[in-house]
């Protein structure tokens, strides 16, 4: 008889956005290695098998128990020939040698680390820094900062912390913020007064600011990796150093990555669920939402292509509503 974690066919979608991925993920030991996979297939730019692995990892990370036998992938989705080899490769009972290892004599070339990091250290000076992770007690810390930076600027506005920290996540590698600003225009002019008083308090180690090239009238873009049109600033703020933490001599603080995005208020829901992710979860919320609802999403807007409108949305739940989907939680989007 069926292990009692089986499920029936229909119980997993092929999209995210109809699976709730929390962090605990009863599947590590294959998500890893098709994660490893997937990241060396990307830095060899083969974007495509690098997609399909990363699906498989995903839809692995949303069932309610660990896989205990080859035959229960059977009917689930997501999983290729290759992502398959992968589950059975770690099933061996024999200490083999690591599955990366096995599958890139296969599949993968030699991936240029090595030329990466030294592109990366290039280009930003705080490299062994920021390539640390931050945790949510520093993102807490940041938050208080931009915060004071955000209400010093304008009293009306608010912040709140987006990305993996908002789905539940306890280290990131930057921390994202979205800012709320309840007048109109004042999301172009709030992300420079921000930047300014970051100088002025001498923790501001590098910023690239990006001035909105937004337009209500544009219809969402089908093109997932493009970038959103918001005013936005990508940073590397000095965040001071508990006293407790063993501070190298004369360095008290540590640079910190900070994303900060300012969209126009009535578009603010639409950027905050764009913001949150996951990546994947997004990348499914929008070819559902085009291949099942005949809608196009992106971070700026919802738009019915039968109707020829777009929609408007207070809150998540009301895009969630407009698309027929069950609501999933910002903790449920770890897909
Ligand atoms: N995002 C976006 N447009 C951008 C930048 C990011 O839509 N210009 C989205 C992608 C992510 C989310 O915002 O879903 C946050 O981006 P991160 O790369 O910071 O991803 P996470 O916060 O999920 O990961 P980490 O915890 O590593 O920071
Ligand atoms: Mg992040």
């Amino acid at each position: 008889c069926a292990h009692p974690s089986a499920k029936p066919e229909s119980a997993v979608s092929p999209y995210a956005c109809q699976r709730r991925t929390t962090l605990d993920n009863h599947n590590k030991i294959f998500t890893d290695a098709l994660e490893v996979l997937a990241e060396n297939l990307e830095l060899c730019g083969n974007q495509g098998p690098s997609l399909a692995f990363r699906r498989a990892a995903s839809m692995l990370k949303s069932l309610p128990a660990a896989l205990r036998r080859l035959e229960e992938t059977q009917h689930l989705p997501c999983l290729g020939e290759h992502s398959r080899a992968i589950i059975e490769v770690q099933h061996e009972p024999r200490p083999s040698l690591s599955v990366s290892t096995h599958i890139s004599s296969h599949l993968s070339c030699s991936a240029p680390a090595e030329a990466l990091i030294n592109t990366l250290s290039h280009r930003f000076l705080f490299y062994e820094d920021i390539s640390k992770p931050v945790s949510r007690t520093e993102a807490s810390a940041l938050k208080i900062i931009v915060e004071e930076a955000v209400i010093c600027v304008n009293p009306s506005a608010t912040v709140s912390i987006t990305g993996g920290f908002r789905r539940g996540k306890e280290f990131g590698h930057d921390v994202d913020f979205i800012i709320k600003t309840p007048e109109a225009g004042q999301e172009d002019v709030i992300l420079p007064a921000v930047i300014k008083r970051f100088k002025s308090q001498n923790i501001l180690l590098y910023s690239d600011l990006q001035e909105s090239t937004f337009d209500l009238r544009k219809l969402p873009t089908h093109c997932f990796e493009a970038m959103d049109h918001f005013s936005k600033c990508f940073l590397i703020i000095k965040l001071k150093r508990e006293q407790e933490t063993d501070a190298r001599a004369g360095k008290d603080w540590r640079a910190v990555r900070v994303d900060l995005v300012a969209p126009p208020l009535e578009r603010f829901t639409y950027a905050l669920l764009g913001w949150t992710g996951s990546t994947l979860f997004l990348r499914d919320l929008r070819r559902f939402a085009r291949l099942e609802r005949g809608k196009l999403l992106d971070n700026h807007a919802l738009y019915d292509k039968a109707t020829n409108t777009f929609l408007p949305a207070k809150t998540e739940e009301d895009i969630f509503a407009h698309l027929g989907l069950e609501y999933i939680e910002p903790w449920q989007r770890n897909a």
